[in-house]
């Protein structure tokens, strides 16, 4: 693997979770040897929706962000889901020339892509990718929408066809069997909310997080931290 600098092998893997531990055990079983064979500067940060609200994970994967540079300088950010693990060794988790989505081929949608425009899953982006987008929206409440959202903010701010994936051998991926969440039910106004992204995406961001900060815990494996996100308005 050719990088064009050591530094975008200092990642930091960034995990929106709730309530589910027998995943997060699993995630760490798998992940942490593949990460230590690809050769990766590395650290884990599994950042916890405190309270039963409305789950909002791309307000926590924000959040993850702002934490993890408070720690290290980190240059490049994994954002994955817990339950999503990699079934080969070369799909690598670092950052790339254009932000990366690499759970291409999930084997709960058959290893086919589901449509063109997704990025959601297991993605990355360079400090400097997810700066210049602003990073997450922090509007969805529930399930779905803001991987789209990201999408669009990176295809308007970097043109269509500016996100690159691994082919589908290498992004192959099992999710471990689950379902849904309480609190995180489908969000009906993710549709809305995403017609508005170009002109909205300058004020709604990681420029406009807000959270409580309520625990830090530090386990030899990973970082796990508690904050309050909120409600909806
Ligand atoms: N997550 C949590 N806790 C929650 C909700 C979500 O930790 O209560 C995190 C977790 O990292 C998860 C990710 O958010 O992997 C994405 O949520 P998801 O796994 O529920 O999303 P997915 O698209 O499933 O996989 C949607 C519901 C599928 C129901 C299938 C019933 N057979
Ligand atoms: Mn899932």
């Amino acid at each position: 693997m050719l990088l064009k600098s050591s530094q975008s092998k200092v990642v930091a893997i960034i995990i929106p979770f709730r309530n589910r531990h027998q995943h997060l055990i699993q995630w760490l079983y798998y992940l942490h040897p593949v990460l230590q064979r690809q050769q990766l500067d590395y650290g884990v940060y599994i950042i916890n929706q405190d309270g039963e609200g409305v789950f909002n994970k791309a307000r926590l994967m924000n959040a993850g962000f702002a934490e993890a540079l408070k720690e290290y300088n980190y240059t490049c950010f994994v954002f994955s889901d817990v339950d999503l693990i990699p079934m080969n060794d070369r799909n690598f988790y670092g950052c790339f020339s254009k932000p990366r989505h690499l759970s291409v081929a999930v084997d709960k949608f058959d290893f086919i892509l589901p449509y063109s425009a997704i990025f959601g899953g297991v993605v990355s982006l360079s400090k400097e990718q997810f700066l210049a987008i602003n990073g997450f929206s922090n509007s969805y409440w529930g399930w779905g929408g803001e991987d789209d959202d990201i999408y669009q903010r990176i295809a308007i701010k970097y043109g269509k066809s500016s996100i690159a994936r691994p082919d589908m051998a290498t992004g192959r991926f099992k999710m471990i069997k689950h379902e849904r969440d309480v609190h995180n039910e489908l969000n009906l106004h993710r549709v809305e909310i995403l017609e508005r992204t170009s002109s909205t995406m300058e004020e709604d961001g990681i420029n406009s997080l807000r959270y409580t900060l309520n625990k830090i815990e530090k386990d030899t494996l990973y970082t796990f931290i508690t904050v309050d996100i909120g409600s909806p308005k």
